[in-house]
């Protein structure tokens, strides 16, 4: 997906970092679990499915590009837009890091309430390491990160283990959020029913992912609000596809 829709819309992780840093070779491999040599410093935006139990999220990823200016006006919006970052440096380049620590600096005046934050060194394959693993965690936990891992790309190793903390925080809240707008639209419902019993028997919630607790309050709710309309051949029930609730009454 084009990296300019991401100027518009809001998205979930933002990879941050100097140039050569291996952003995208870490995301490609979390995208596709492979190492995957990237030609271009292009900007994109990708998604990924995310399988949670039995139900699927989507999660957008943003690769930034260190070949537009990082105190651009979309860089700006990029960094309002998302909903968590990511910085990464590399363990081998010294420089890289101190690019992350004045980022972060620059961020804090852009954003004064912080998104969550996860603090990555890449190419931890090689030896000659310039970045101590310990300064590198004390900065992550200065800044109040929500994890600091190191990872190789090209040995696929620890992708997973840096991306699973973000992810997990990220599902939490698109799922609360989600939970948020079903009660919006249990209300709704409800003040439907009350106001024209005669509505149609079937209603549709926004966004709703599947959620059996909230599905049975929907039923629940819609049961006590219409003793009337509920006939005793009448089927009850709530379905859940994709992201909507459907319920029969
Ligand atoms: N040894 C080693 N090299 C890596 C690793 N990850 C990436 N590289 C190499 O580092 C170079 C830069 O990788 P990219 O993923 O393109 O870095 P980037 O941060 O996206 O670069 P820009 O988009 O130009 O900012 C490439 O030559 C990669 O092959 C790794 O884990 N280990
Ligand atoms: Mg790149």
């Amino acid at each position: 997906m084009n990296s300019l829709k991401a100027l518009g819309n809001e998205f979930d992780i933002c990879v941050l970092g100097n140039a050569s840093t291996g952003k995208s070779s870490l995301i490609l491999h979390f995208l596709h679990n492979a190492f995957i040599e990237q030609e271009s410093s292009l900007e994109d935006l990708y998604i990924k499915d995310i399988r949670n139990g039995h139900i699927y999220n989507q999660v957008s990823v943003l690769d930034t590009s260190s070949s537009i200016d990082s105190y651009s006006s979309s860089r700006k919006q990029q960094i309002l837009n998302t909903a968590s970052i990511i910085y990464v440096y590399s363990i081998d380049d010294y420089e890289s890091f101190v690019g992350i620590v004045e980022l972060h600096e620059r961020i804090q005046t852009l954003r004064p309430s912080l998104p969550p934050i996860i603090v990555v060194g890449t190419k931890a394959d090689l030896e000659q390491r310039q970045v101590s693993s310990d300064e590198a965690q004390q900065w992550a936990e200065s800044i109040g990160a929500l994890n600091f891992s190191e990872c190789s790309s090209k040995r696929g190793v620890g992708i997973d283990e840096a991306f699973d903390p973000l992810i997990q925080y990220l599902l939490v809240s698109k799922r609360e959020k989600v939970r948020q707008q079903s009660i919006i639209s249990l209300g709704q419902i409800q003040r439907e029913l009350v106001l024209n019993p005669q509505t149609p028997d079937t209603y549709e919630t926004a966004s709703f992912t599947g959620d059996d607790v909230l599905v049975n309050k929907v039923l629940e709710e819609v049961a006590k609000e219409t003793p009337a309309r509920v006939h005793q051949q009448r089927k009850r029930e709530a379905h859940t596809k994709g992201d909507k609730c459907c319920v029969i009454v």
